[in-house]
């Protein structure tokens, strides 16, 4: 962190010839509760100590100049809708500008360099870092805070949607935003009610796995579920599949395509799965935690279809190591499996997974404690 906000400084002074203001967001985990988020159901996160970071000060002009330090790129745009930036890595903070004007609130032109540790296409939600980065920044900067931190994921969705091409739920951007040290949040995603709940295992841990196989978004399978789940709440009569249960869909089953029926049953059986957990952690039972853990990943990848061998694989080794629970988190398609392990189990099953996997796909994969942080903040 001091490391990429000294380089991030120098940088930004090199380029604009005087200092900015630093903030940061964060990525996120999912401890259960996946693609719920836009079906109205739970979701299970918490922010992590991999962040966004931006240097950033108003410019006195109407003019955006960006500086992606990461990818050795720069970018100059207006503040109107036809001023539509062409690097896909832009529209995020055009997309934020635009969207923060759109809700009625002010965004001037400014000066920015920003960078991360985000690992990227890993599952671990480096956008949402991005867009909430600035989302907070531009409402500190020219709002004086008055944008509420729930609507600054909303922000952020929108983005999502008009300006990247992808239809996601709220989850990301709310954990970026929201995300407190320690804990993690259930969020309620239809009435946007949300508990944190205190996460500190003693005898356990969470380990991302990051496959390092990367997955696209917007190429749309992501959206292509979400028409999925719409159709079968249309055919129900429902606004979101929130209200859905089996007896329901089962219903319906000769009207709509097997497809269909695989994802709406993922989506039901979720939902339960998220509050079960909710009562496990109160209760201290983290291996009915990781049961459920098991239980998604294989929804995820039979039912759902948006897992792919490598991580099906790196399931099955967690479970031959007696892992508590394993399952891909985040959108799918690659990234990262999050891990329940126990303290005693996590060096060897580290090692295995790692030697293991590298045997058979000729890479290795990367590992990453999770330390569960504070999400959108200002650094001084
Ligand atoms: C992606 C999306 F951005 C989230 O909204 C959520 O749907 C997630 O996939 C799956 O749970 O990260």
């Amino acid at each position: 962190m001091t490391t990429l906000k000294s380089e991030l400084g120098r940088r930004f002074t090199e380029r604009f010839g005087h200092p900015g203001t630093f903030y940061a967001s964060a990525g996120r985990i999912n401890l259960i509760g996946e693609h719920t988020d836009y079906n109205g159901g739970f979701v299970f996160p918490g922010a992590i100590d991999k962040v966004i970071m931006a240097d950033i000060a108003p410019n006195g002009t109407d003019r955006v100049n960006v500086v992606a330090m990461d990818l050795g790129e720069e970018t100059s745009f207006g503040l109107e809708e036809k001023d539509l930036p062409a690097q896909p890595w832009a529209r995020y903070v055009f997309g934020v500008c635009r969207e923060i004007i759109k809700a009625g609130g002010k965004v001037k032109g400014f000066d920015a360099v920003f960078a991360g540790n985000v690992p990227l296409g890993a599952g671990l939600s480096s956008s949402a870092a991005l867009e909430s980065c600035f989302a907070f920044a531009l409402n500190d900067l020219f709002n004086s805070n008055t944008i509420e931190g729930f609507r600054l994921a909303l922000i952020g969705q929108a983005t999502e949607h008009n300006y990247c091409g992808v239809n996601c739920g709220i989850m990301d951007q709310f954990a970026s935003v929201m995300g407190r040290r320690g804990q993690l949040i259930r969020l309620d995603c239809r009435s946007m009610e949300y508990e944190y709940f205190p996460f500190d295992p003693k005898d356990y841990e969470l380990v991302l796995i990051d496959s390092r196989v990367k997955h696209e978004l917007a190429d749309s399978p992501y959206n292509r579920r979400r028409e999925s789940c719409e159709r079968v709440a249309a055919r129900l009569g429902l606004d979101t599949l929130r209200d859905a249960t089996m007896e329901m869909l089962d219903g319906i089953r000769s009207d709509i395509s097997d497809e269909d029926y695989r994802r709406a049953r993922y989506v039901i059986g979720e939902k339960e799965r998220v509050l079960a957990v909710g009562e496990a952690l109160q209760r201290g039972d983290y291996e009915e935690v990781g049961r459920r853990m098991y239980a998604t990943h294989r929804g995820l990848s039979e039912d759902y279809e948006v897992s792919c061998d490598e991580l099906d694989f790196l399931v099955d080794l967690a479970r031959q190591c007696g892992v508590s629970g394993s399952r891909i988190m985040g959108g799918g398609f690659g990234g990262c499996t999050i891990n329940l392990v126990r303290r005693d189990l996590r060096d060897r099953f580290i090692a295995t997974a790692t030697g293991r996997f590298e045997e058979r796909y000729g890479h290795r994969p990367a590992i990453y404690p999770v330390v569960i942080s504070d999400g959108a903040r200002r650094l001084d």
